[in-house]
């Protein structure tokens, strides 16, 4: 076996990120684009479906909203200012300029967002309802408020 094709079965199952064979067309603000654009819906994937069962629109069930409790703090988790680089606005993107116009604002809101997702996950795992109501409102807080103000 070649010693490329050792280094790529190994690449493999280490996890590591393979290099495109072709680099894409987007630009800087197309690639952050998508990225941020990502990154929301993975949180909305998980956010959404934990709101249902609160709600009673889906059967609650406490192993997948522990689930989806883990995974929406590991996605809150990644470097999500990394998809708002430096007035990256664009048509196919609903982030107002005024983000760029009040960075510190946005970027603490963010920290917020992340903070209280973070927290959960953690209670989502603990399973104690009254608990799991309340910090599932603190975070969906901070959804809404950043949206509020820096969402068209
Ligand atoms: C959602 C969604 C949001 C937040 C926000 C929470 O499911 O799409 O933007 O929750 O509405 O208040």
């Amino acid at each position: 076996m070649s010693r490329r094709r050792l280094a790529l079965i190994f690449a493999l199952g280490c996890g590591l990120a393979i290099p495109p064979l072709q680099a894409d067309e987007d630009s800087p603000v197309e690639a952050a684009i998508k990225y941020r654009q990502s990154a929301m819906k993975l949180v909305g994937a998980n956010f959404k479906p934990m709101g249902a069962m609160l709600k009673g629109e889906l059967p609650m069930d406490q192993a997948a909203f522990a689930r989806f409790g883990k995974d929406l703090a590991a996605i809150a988790g990644i470097d999500i200012l990394r998809g708002f680089p430096p007035d990256s606005e664009g048509a196919d993107s609903k982030a107002k300029a005024d983000i760029w116009l009040n960075w510190d604002d946005f970027r603490q809101q963010m920290e917020g967002f992340q903070a209280e997702a973070a927290k959960l996950g953690a209670v989502a795992a603990g399973g104690d309802p009254a608990a799991i109501k309340e910090q599932f409102g603190a975070t969906g807080k901070t959804c809404k408020g950043c949206h509020d103000d820096y969402k068209e």
